[in-house]
């Protein structure tokens, strides 16, 4: 059961199925119940309880903080404890291999005979020291997590770490590790670059959705659509420095869905597509719907002249494609129904 991948680093693992908590109530410690006690239909489970109560994560930066509850783990939470197959494809932000780490933890400490496996591509991706592991593997993760419990939680269910196993003698649990073949969770090499960062406002407001990229007399530059779902157009294209300047080309286009690049006039610089979709209108999201056209209005393609393709359009996804044949590119949007736009140049 694929529990999650991490593609930039290729960390997965895996989970058992396992099913509600049958643990037994610590009396001495009532607020145990609340991690122990299996409640359906409650707005949270224990699983998620534990999570975002009592377990502490590091940031990139350094900074130890608790684990947010945000809806998609207090779903995955839920979906782990009732043994749920998931395969989640993810960005680092979003902390997967910290939320697999903290529900192995939930798991080897509050469900009797427990059986947790976690592999990666990398041995010690998986485990880099035993009881001495740092969160830069999912075994010190776990471990860093479950050192900054409540003494009184740890009481509960000592751990002991040793390479690639977690035992919890008090549950007769545990977690086992393994680093695999060199391709597992990976496709292929590959090298991170950060190109830009897109709207650097603060999440949800920042990054991009769609991403294209296309050639201007030559040269390769990209457009994408920011921020996700959002409002601007943007193009880079390279500076003398090396570095990727932010252009916004457009900030009214409402809650934009597609993106495609087109050289219509087969020039070899490429032409804009992008639309957005009807729903949540207003400043935030932008206020125009449609397909939008975009040719370069000078050399260095720094300006760009905005045309409607059609205003009648809630673009979810366009495509170029030579629809008729006539070895001229068009383009092709879905709505409710899916519409092409002939290129007659
Ligand atoms: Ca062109
Ligand atoms: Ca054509």
């Amino acid at each position: 059961m694929l529990h999650g991948s991490e593609t930039d680093s290729g960390l997965m693992a895996n989970g058992p199925v396992v099913g509600p908590a049958t643990s037994p109530i610590h009396s001495a410690v009532p607020r145990l119940r609340d991690y122990t006690v299996y409640t359906p239909g409650g707005s949270r489970t224990p699983c998620a309880f534990f999570l975002t109560d009592l377990c502490y994560t590091l940031d990139e930066h350094g900074n130890s903080s608790k684990i947010p509850a945000w809806p998609y783990i207090l779903e995955d939470a839920q979906a782990f404890q009732d043994g749920v197959d998931r395969h989640v494809e993810k960005t680092r932000q979003m902390m997967i291999s910290w939320l697999t780490a903290a529900e192995h933890l939930w798991g080897v400490m509050f469900i009797h005979g427990y059986a947790g496996f976690l592999a990666s591509c990398k041995e010690k991706l998986v485990d880099d020291g035993g009881e001495n592991s740092t969160p830069n593997s999912l075994m010190g993760r776990i471990r860093y997590i479950y050192d900054r419990l409540p003494d009184e939680i740890r009481d509960w269910a000592p751990l002991s770490f040793s390479h690639l196993r977690i035992h919890c003698p008090a549950q007769s649990s545990f977690i086992v590790g393994e680093g695999t073949s060199p391709n597992m969770g990976r496709g292929g090499t590959w090298t991170r670059t950060e190109l830009a960062k897109g709207d650097p406002a603060a999440w949800p407001r920042g990054g991009a959705s769609e991403v294209a990229i296309g050639t201007v007399r030559g040269k390769r530059f990209f457009v994408t659509d920011e921020p996700f779902h959002g409002n601007q157009v943007v193009v880079y294209t390279q500076a003398p420095d090396g570095t990727w300047p932010r252009n916004v080309i457009d900030s009214e286009i409402n809650n934009a869905h597609s993106l495609a690049l087109i050289d219509v006039d087969g020039d070899g610089t490429s032409e804009i597509v992008s639309g957005g979709t009807r729903g949540a209108a207003g400043a935030a999201r932008g206020t125009k719907p449609g397909v939008f056209f975009y040719r370069a209005a000078d050399p260095a393609a720094q300006k760009w002249e905005r045309m409607v393709l059609d205003p009648n359009i809630a673009s979810n996804s366009c495509v170029v494609a030579d629809i008729n044949g006539d070895r001229r590119p068009d383009v092709a949007c879905i709505d409710d129904s899916l519409k092409w736009y002939e290129n007659a140049r």
